[in-house]
């Protein structure tokens, strides 16, 4: 008469323990965070990020190649070169557009759209 109860009770601890794992373990490792931009096969992703003034905009470089982010019109800081994994980070306080690009391969060019 008890083995029945307890393969049931079995069978709800395995369905716990599987939904309880997937949220405390998500997996972000394929998501762009607000306000960062991916270096990724040559090109920025977004290409154009919006961003509200006064936020903090930051680069990522997951390309086994260095970069190196430039301000076409010399409106920010030019970053350092970029290795693998390298981050720069850029705070926009006022609004407009920020074209920019990388100097080490001007193809590749991006833009941070500050809205008031
Ligand atoms: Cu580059």
């Amino acid at each position: 008469m008890i083995l029945p109860v307890f393969f049931f009770l079995s069978l709800f601890d395995t369905d716990c323990a599987g939904e309880n794992a997937m949220a405390v373990f998500p997996s972000d490792r394929d998501t762009t965070a607000p306000n960062e931009i991916s270096i990724d096969n040559f090109a920025f992703n977004p290409k154009i990020l919006t961003a509200k003034a006064g936020s903090k905009v930051t680069w990522r470089n997951r390309d086994d190649t260095a970069h190196k982010i430039q301000s076409s019109d010399n409106r920010f800081q030019a970053s350092p070169v970029l290795d693998t994994k390298g981050l720069y980070s850029v705070d926009f306080r006022e609004g407009g557009e920020f074209p920019y690009f990388c100097s080490i391969h001007p193809v590749m060019q991006g833009k941070i759209v500050v809205a008031r």
